[in-house]
């Protein structure tokens, strides 16, 4: 291919950084909770120099201060395939299938990222994007309005869609074409403080559900929220009142381990924000908010299930959501049945591993796959823990609802819908564990191969 393109991970890396550019320019407070988070980081490698190293030894250390995700919500089929083009550029495509209508908001998911070792460690950003379902909505008139008022809409510059066809065709994007192209896209996730509805109209979107109204009544999909990775998020959590943020009562996610699984997560409130609608009446709107995430180890199929069945049951009898000190300490109790050791998650196969080879350890050829316990006893194998890059419904479900103002519609129970949903992006989305299961597979075989020779 023509060495005068700029990589996809190059476009990447810059997007990510204009993004983060723009919101702490739109949102204040995101610029605080970075300072924030980056302060506790950095005390949190000071105090623990084995954290330290493993970041090092697993080529973490480098991504932890680039590494952010974003969120956003779009309105119709069209919308969310020209989105699946538009982050294809930056090398970042559709992984996993997340159902939230089952917690009551009317929408279904996906992530797109990058899927690659080395994109991973360049920067992994991640867009958690929905497609509202309009099918959800029951009241008939109501449906047709919004789906009219969507169709009016094109939430993508002409540039960007010329930028993303070239690419498209060639192959890859110019140095001068992909810096527009990072500019463009941007516009796709500016705020905007005027409605193209007016007053009335968003009241009674908003009346329905308020995610419908945000979805409907703007001219794009606003980035909502962009979230940091900290170390400890414990920590973040207990000081973020001293920066004047309040967040959410609980963090999402599995407790506080030895050996971090999955994400764990917690935000701050959505701001009250003053909108312009079309008919020169002024109201507020709430959308945007603030998030930060601490990531483990992803989970196999077993330790999936694991987790979930683990979930589920200190939910069942928990002794008060609200509490976040007996909240944790109630789930610490129920995870202590989730072994919490590296050696016993790699073992019983609950979790995913890249594998190194050490050199300089005799070790006997041929080598084969089922020599894996002893040669990481003998020191040749190497492992550490592989980053879960994903997401998590129950926690997503729980961020929404922590910023819908409590209200919650349980009446859109419902089942998902995978096929429509890759109906709508225009492909099938990628399968999150089976790519882990690759991932570590490769890095197996190839430590493998370099030990034999
Ligand atoms: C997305 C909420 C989910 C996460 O990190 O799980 C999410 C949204 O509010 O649009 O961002
Ligand atoms: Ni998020």
């Amino acid at each position: 291919m023509c060495s005068a393109y700029v990589s996809s991970d190059e476009i990447r890396d810059q997007f990510s950084q204009a993004m983060s550019a723009m919101y702490q320019q739109e949102v204040p407070q995101y610029g605080t909770l970075l300072a924030l988070v980056e302060a506790v980081n950095q005390e949190v490698l000071a105090a623990n120099p084995g954290v330290n190293n493993e970041l090092q030894n697993s080529d973490e250390l480098a991504r932890i201060n680039v590494e952010r995700h974003g969120a956003i919500r779009v309105g119709s089929p069209g919308e969310l395939a020209m989105l699946r083009r538009m982050f294809a550029v930056m090398g970042m495509e559709p992984v996993g299938y997340y159902d939230l209508s089952t917690a009551g908001v009317p929408v279904h998911s996906t992530a797109f990222r990058p899927v690659a070792d080395s994109a991973l460690k360049r920067n992994p950003f991640r867009v958690f994007t929905s497609l509202l379902r309009l099918e959800l909505i029951e009241k008939s008139e109501l449906r047709e309005q919004a789906s009219e008022i969507l169709s009016a809409r094109d939430i993508f510059t002409a540039k960007v869609k010329t930028l993303i066809k070239r690419f498209e065709q060639q192959g890859g994007l110019s140095a001068d074409d992909a810096k527009q192209f990072v500019q463009e896209a941007l516009e796709t996730f500016r705020w905007h403080d005027n409605a193209t509805v007016d007053l009335a109209t968003y009241e009674r979107l908003h009346a329905e559900h308020r995610l419908i109204a945000d979805v409907v009544c703007f001219r794009g999909p606003h980035i909502n929220h962009l979230t940091p990775r900290t170390l400890d998020i414990d920590e973040v959590q207990r000081r973020m009142p001293s920066v004047g943020i309040d967040p959410k009562a609980t963090i999402e996610g599995p407790p506080r381990r030895d050996c971090p699984i999955l994400l764990r997560q917690t935000s701050f409130k959505a701001l009250e924000e003053t909108i312009a609608f079309a008919d020169a009446a002024v109201g507020k709107h709430t959308a945007r908010f603030g998030e930060i995430e601490q990531r483990g180890i992803a989970l196999t199929r077993k330790g999936r299930e694991l987790y979930d069945r683990l979930l589920a049951a200190a939910k069942e009898n928990s002794p008060t959501a609200a509490n976040n000190d007996a909240h944790q300490a109630h789930l610490s109790e129920v995870f202590k049945a989730f072994p919490d050791t590296y050696e016993t998650l790699r073992r019983e196969g609950l979790a995913f591993f890249h594998y190194h080879a050490v050199q300089g350890v005799p070790v006997q050829v041929p080598i084969s796959v089922e020599q894996v316990d002893s040669l990481i006893k003998q020191g040749a194998l190497r492992v550490t823990p592989m980053i879960y890059e994903d997401f998590l419904p129950v926690s997503a479900a729980g961020i929404f609802q922590s910023n819908l103002g409590g209200s919650s519609h349980d009446h859109y129970a419902s089942s998902a819908s995978q096929q429509a949903f890759e109906q709508a992006l225009g492909r099938a989305v990628i399968d999150e564990i089976e790519l882990y299961a690759q991932r570590q597979q490769a890095s197996l075989e190839q430590a493998l191969v370099q030990l034999a020779v």
